[in-house]
């Protein structure tokens, strides 16, 4: 009766369902590969020339010299001047929440002192330079540009540089616009990954970063990965993901919308719901099958429902849990009457959006939280976009002479069962002269 997979919990079959269900690998072949390769061999040799090449070639625009890549500052400015005054005011309302959520996530330096006097402690500091890649297709958002500036500046970036391709010369306003009220410093009309090849590198035009951030095509995840460890890089981010546990008393057709909400992404996307009441899933289903048609993306996410999304009956609340927790999906919604009674049980969810109000929605674009979420499962081990991806540590010791003498006998032992005597000697030095 409905487009989506039906799963029972207590189907003998359920744990191969279930796996089949989130199957998902990431496509980079061999071919993609080579081409990126000569592509990184092409920016890494010969720079702005290749730049423009490829700029010619991919994006069918001809840039006079390479300084015509550069989007001035004063051109981001003239787009926020631009759009209509609603989206406008809606970026402006949008990146005050990001930004403040992003300020309780600043990571602080911290120092203690041992007995002998000895200080211990870490210190963190920003990223020199990070760069943005902006996609310049279908997955072009500005709401990504402000999830992945916002935190930079915050955590003190001393150069955020934005790369964004423009197909046909073609600029999207709303995306400049975003830089501009996000606070991007420097901006680039360069794609794909020779623009991952220019800032990993850096050119005689594009400065290299120290980190790489942002979602990209194929070519430049493939990119990404390639030139990480010369450069840090985010995650790379699989396809969009809802999964929604309902009690069964919200309206059935929030809930088929929020499972749209993130079908509409791609046809790869994944919207899953589990309820414990049989009869509320064929509500939602009915929802789904009424409501579909009324969307403009309604392709999309019929295939996206077809091939990857489910309905699942649970047998109760703990079971509903338990699945949650075993596909660790990007978005959870606990849309039951007391969320707070039961998130300390979640263990693994990228997002969790809490109670019958929380539409996932307003965590794609304002609630404050960040929207680049780990995919795929990766919320078992990893965590959000936020300002302590722009932040790093160092570790801080000052030792006391008193200190020093002590640590000194430890060391020594070690450094000599180790057979490194510079090192037992070195230490062995202060502990000599300690008073
Ligand atoms: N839901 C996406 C982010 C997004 N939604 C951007 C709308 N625009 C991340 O999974
Ligand atoms: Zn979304």
């Amino acid at each position: 009766m409905t487009m989506l997979q039906r799963l029972s919990t207590s189907d003998p079959d359920f744990a191969d369902r279930l796996a089949a269900l989130l199957a998902w690998e990431s496509v980079s072949d061999d071919r993609v590969q080579q081409i990126v390769a000569e592509i990184l061999r092409a920016v890494r040799t010969q720079g702005d020339a290749a730049l423009l090449e490829y700029t010619t070639r991919f994006d069918r625009w001809t840039p006079t010299t390479p300084a015509d890549l550069e989007l001035p500052r004063a051109r981001l400015e003239q787009a926020w001047h631009t759009i209509p005054a609603a989206q406008r005011q809606a970026l402006d309302a949008a990146a005050e929440r990001i930004r403040t959520y992003a300020e309780h996530q600043k990571l602080s330096g911290w120092s203690y002192r041992d007995a002998d006097g000895t200080l211990l402690g870490q210190q963190v500091t920003p990223l020199d330079r990070a760069g943005l890649y902006v996609p310049g297709g279908k997955a072009a958002y500005p709401s990504s540009v402000l999830m992945n500036a916002i935190p930079a500046k915050v955590a003190g970036v001393g150069e955020l540089i934005m790369v964004v391709p423009t197909p046909d010369g073609e600029l999207n306003e709303l995306v400049l616009a975003a830089a501009h009220v996000a606070g991007v410093d420097r901006a680039f009309a360069i794609g794909g990954a020779q623009a991952v090849a220019a800032l990993a590198y850096g050119t005689a035009t594009i400065p290299g970063v120290d980190k790489i951030v942002g979602p990209g095509n194929i070519y430049v995840a493939t990119a990404k990965r390639a030139v990480f460890g010369q450069v840090g890089i985010d995650m790379v981010a699989g396809p969009s993901e809802i999964l929604v546990i309902c009690d069964g008393a919200t309206d059935p057709d929030w809930i088929a919308m929020d499972l749209f909400s993130q079908a509409e992404h791609d046809e790869d996307a994944q919207s899953i719901l589990v309820s414990w009441d049989a009869a509320f899933l064929d509500q939602v289903a009915a929802s789904i099958e009424r409501l579909l048609p009324t969307l403009e993306r309604a392709p999309i996410i019929e295939a996206a429902l077809r091939a990857r999304g489910a309905l699942i009956f649970a047998r109760d609340l703990d079971d509903a849990i338990a699945v949650a927790n075993q596909i660790a999906p990007e978005h959870l919604e606990l849309s039951v009457a007391d969320p707070e009674a039961i998130v300390g049980r979640i263990r693994h969810a990228g997002a969790i959006f809490m109670g019958r109000y929380t539409a996932e929605a307003l965590g794609d674009y304002c609630a404050g939280p960040n929207h680049v979420l780990p995919t795929s499962r990766t919320a078992r081990f990893s965590s959000p976009l936020g300002v302590y991806d722009f932040q790093k540590r160092s570790s801080l010791i000052l030792a006391s002479a008193a200190g020093s003498a002590r640590l000194a006998q430890t060391a020594s032992v070690l450094a000599r069962g180790e057979g490194l005597t510079a090192h037992a000697r070195s230490a062995e030095y202060r502990g000599e002269c300690a008073p």
